[in-house]
C-alpha cells in the first residue's frame, strides 16, 4: 500500500524507531478510523492503532490492517509503555499536533524524540481516486443545497436566517457535519473576508456573500458566491464582480501541473493590482482541500508548492473595500495530467436579484 510504505521511508529517512502520529485528520487518512479520539505508532513492521472504549467497536469495524490496541491510560504512559514493549528509542512525533506539556512528559520518561513536518501532509498532497470521488460528492451536496437555499435569498431575509438554512439543507443533503459555519455577509459586512452571520437584514443595494462547504466521507467542499440586489450601486457591483472574475479566470488558467503555486497566486493578483485594488485583496488565492478544509497545497505569494497531478484545491481571488462591500468566487479544481477540472458547477456569473 503506497500510503504506509511511503511512511516506513521515513521512518528510515529520519532514523527514528518509530513515529507517532497524533494529528487525528493524519489517523483518519493512515488507518480509516473515523472517530474523534485514537493515534498511531508505526514501526518498521508494525503498525498500531491506539484508542480508548468508547471507540472498541469502532475500531475493529474500520481499522483494518493495524494491531488495535484499546488503552486504559493517559496518553503518555501509554506511548510509554509501547515504547518500550517495541524497542522504541527513537520515536519520530508530528511537531504540530503535540502539546508542549505532552512533549515535556515525553522527554522526562527519556524517549528520544524527534520532531516531523508535514510527514503524512506530503502524502495528503496527491488525492487517490476514492478521495477524489469523495470531494466531488461534498461539492455536489454543497450545490444542491444552495440551488435550494436560492428561493430565500431576498430583501428582508436576515444573515443568520440565511445560514442556518444553508446549514440545515447541507445536513439534509447528506452532509454529516459541515467544514466550517456558513458565511452570509451582506452589505458593509460582506467587505469582512471572514464574517460571522448577524442578524443585519438583506436590502436593496447590498452585495451578499455566501462562503460554504458540504461533506462526504470526513472529506470537505468550500465555495464562495457573491450575489447583488439590485439598487444603487449596480453599476459599481458589476465593475468589481468583473475584476474579481476575470482575476479567477486568470488564476484557473495559470493552474496548470508543474506550475508553483506562488505564480498562479501572481496570475489573480497582478490583475486585481492592476485594477487599482492591490491592497483590498489581502489573502491567498487558494488552498488545498480534502480531509481538513484547509490544507497543502497553499496558493499564495509566499508558497513553495507546485500544482502537480492529483492535487486538489481552491481558487478564491476577492475584492473587499471597507465601507462599501466585497466580492468573493471561489471555486475547487483538480490538476490532471494534461490540464485542469473545475470540479464546481454552480454558475460564476454575477447573479442580481
Ligand atoms: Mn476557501
Amino acid at each position: 500500500m503506497r500510503k504506509s510504505s511511503l511512511l516506513k521511508r521515513s521512518i528510515s529517512e529520519f532514523c527514528v524507531d518509530g513515529i507517532l502520529i497524533t494529528d487525528i485528520a493524519n489517523v483518519r487518512y493512515l488507518s480509516g478510523f473515523t472517530g474523534s479520539s485514537g493515534f498511531l505508532i508505526i514501526t518498521k513492521n508494525r503498525p498500531i492503532f491506539v484508542t480508548d472504549f468508547r471507540y472498541q467497536e469502532q475500531a475493529k469495524k474500520e481499522v483494518k490492517s493495524f494491531k488495535i490496541i484499546i488503552q486504559n491510560v493517559e496518553l503518555t504512559e501509554c506511548i510509554k509503555k509501547l515504547a518500550s514493549k517495541y524497542r522504541i528509542q527513537k520515536l519520530g512525533f508530528e511537531a504540530h499536533s503535540i502539546s508542549y506539556q505532552t512533549y515535556k512528559k515525553l522527554l522526562r520518561d527519556n524517549i528520544k524524540l524527534r520532531a516531523l513536518f508535514d510527514t503524512v501532509e506530503a502524502l495528503r498532497l496527491i488525492k487517490s481516486r476514492e478521495e477524489l470521488s469523495c470531494i466531488k460528492t461534498a461539492i455536489r451536496r454543497a450545490e444542491n443545497a444552495f440551488k435550494k437555499l436560492r428561493r430565500f435569498i431576498k430583501v428582508g431575509v436576515t444573515e443568520h436566517e440565511l445560514a442556518i438554512k444553508l446549514e440545515g439543507l447541507l445536513r439534509e443533503e447528506g452532509c454529516k457535519n459541515v467544514p466550517f459555519g456558513v458565511i452570509v455577509a451582506a452589505g458593509l459586512r460582506s467587505a469582512l473576508p471572514h464574517a460571522q452571520p448577524t442578524n443585519k437584514a438583506l436590502k436593496r443595494g447590498d452585495f451578499v456573500l455566501f462562503d460554504w462547504g458540504g461533506e462526504c466521507d470526513g472529506y470537505y467542499s468550500d465555495m464562495t458566491r457573491t450575489v447583488a440586489i439590485k439598487g444603487r450601486y449596480l453599476q459599481k457591483h458589476k465593475e468589481l464582480y468583473s475584476i474579481v472574475l476575470n482575476a479567477q479566470e486568470r488564476a484557473l488558467k495559470a493552474a496548470q501541473p508543474g506550475t508553483k503555486a506562488a505564480l498562479i497566486d501572481a496570475a489573480a493578483r497582478d490583475f486585481i493590482a492592476a485594477q487599482g485594488y492591490k491592497k483590498h485583496f489581502g489573502h491567498g488565492t487558494g488552498h488545498g482541500i480534502g480531509l481538513a478544509v484547509h490544507e497543502r497545497p497553499v496558493i499564495s505569494w509566499q508558497s513553495k508548492d507546485t500544482a502537480e497531478e492529483g492535487m486538489v484545491f481552491t481558487i478564491e481571488p476577492g475584492i473587499y473595500v471597507p465601507g462599501f462591500g466585497g466580492v468573493r468566487i471561489e471555486d475547487v479544481v483538480h490538476i490532471k495530467k494534461n490540464g485542469l477540472a473545475v470540479l464546481t458547477t454552480l454558475p460564476r456569473n454575477l447573479k442580481v436579484l
